[in-house]
């Protein structure tokens, strides 16, 4: 059945926990401290991502989820009969469910996503809803490279990737990712994309710091986890949330602010900050709609369809490779 199968390929992917601590020991090792934003996605996190996404001042997971539905038609036009579905960051599949319900016939969905036991649920969730999909679900950091299910033809496919986490990418890596990602799935392929749009910087830092505190605790939750899976021994009340917007880079920037002077171990190394001191925890890139269709021109897409919502603050892309 389709919940047999998407436990059967659940153990795929490579392990990942090895990775955090020496990330984080490089990331907090540098003169400007960052983490990698791709792990706040632990079982808390994406429990935390999820509160965010329902916000009143997180705008781009119901706009966005607003123009799936106003578009659902035409993009069941375009993505044709018997499509494969690609999702890359799949969280908790909420999203794609709007294309099954209105795609003729799709053949199987590949959820592809860096939180396994998170993922797993998911795709169970999801077979059992859908049974007539085959739901193969790949654990893996989709950046790094994922293996595809054999003889899905490129032409077939179609590739998710909601929500504007490409965003997360500064427009050089994205560029490279974007063609990494056509290159694995063929010529002909197709790519559905979601992108935070250029807007008034007021609403753009309310949606990252929102009043409930929601978004704070999502970035908190990085130093929790390190509490939690390498024996850190940071006090999360001496540190402080930090989201600003670069106009110049058309960008979000997240930081945790250390509040003290202080000395934090992780897995017994010391790591020195200075009150004011930050780490840069994330960056979250908005575009304009040319602006981005140029990136991805370069990146060897083409743009048939560009939707916005009539605020202009999310737009939806179709990209043939
Ligand atoms: C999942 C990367 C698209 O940048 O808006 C939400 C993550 N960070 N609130 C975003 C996030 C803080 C989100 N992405």
């Amino acid at each position: 059945t389709a919940i047999s199968a998407a436990r059967a390929h659940s153990a795929q992917g490579p392990a990942q926990d090895d990775l955090f601590l020496s990330d984080v020991l490089e990331g907090l090792s540098r003169p400007d401290k960052s983490l990698p934003c791709k792990y706040f996605y632990d079982a808390e996190g994406s429990a935390l991502f999820d509160a965010i996404c329902t916000l009143d001042e997180y705008y781009p997971t119901r706009t966005e989820t607003a123009l799936l539905h106003d578009r659902a038609d035409e993009i069941a036009a375009l993505a044709g009969r018997g499509a494969t579905l690609v999702e890359l960051g799949s969280g908790s599949s909420v999203k794609v469910r709007i294309l099954l319900d209105a795609l003729d016939d799709p053949a199987m969905y590949v959820p592809v996503d860096i939180s396994r036991d998170h993922l797993i649920s998911a795709a169970a969730r999801l077979a059992g809803d859908y049974p007539a999909v085959t739901v193969v679900p790949v654990a893996a950091d989709y950046v790094r490279g994922f293996a595809l299910p054999r003889g899905v033809a490129p032409e077939r496919t179609m590739a998710f990737f909601p929500g504007s986490t490409i965003g997360n990418f500064r427009p050089a890596e994205a560029m490279a990712f974007l063609n990494g990602l056509g290159r694995r799935l063929g010529s002909g392929a197709r790519l559905l994309i979601g992108v935070d749009l250029r807007k008034d910087p007021a609403v753009l830092e309310a949606a990252y710091d929102d009043a409930r505190g929601v978004t704070a605790a999502f970035n908190k939750n990085l130093l929790a986890r390190i509490n939690r899976e390498l024996d850190g021994t940071f006090d999360l009340d001496r540190f402080a949330h930090v989201a600003r917007y670069d106009t110049a880079r058309g960008r979000i920037e997240m930081h945790l602010r250390s509040l003290d002077d202080q000395t934090v171990r992780i897995a017994g190394h010391p790591i020195r900050f200075a009150r004011g001191e930050t780490i840069h925890t994330e960056n979250s890139y908005k575009y304009s709609v040319p602006g981005f269709r140029r990136l991805a021109a370069r990146a060897g897409w083409h743009t048939e369809r560009s939707w916005t919502d009539e605020r202009s603050l999310f737009s939806l892309h179709w990209m043939v490779r």
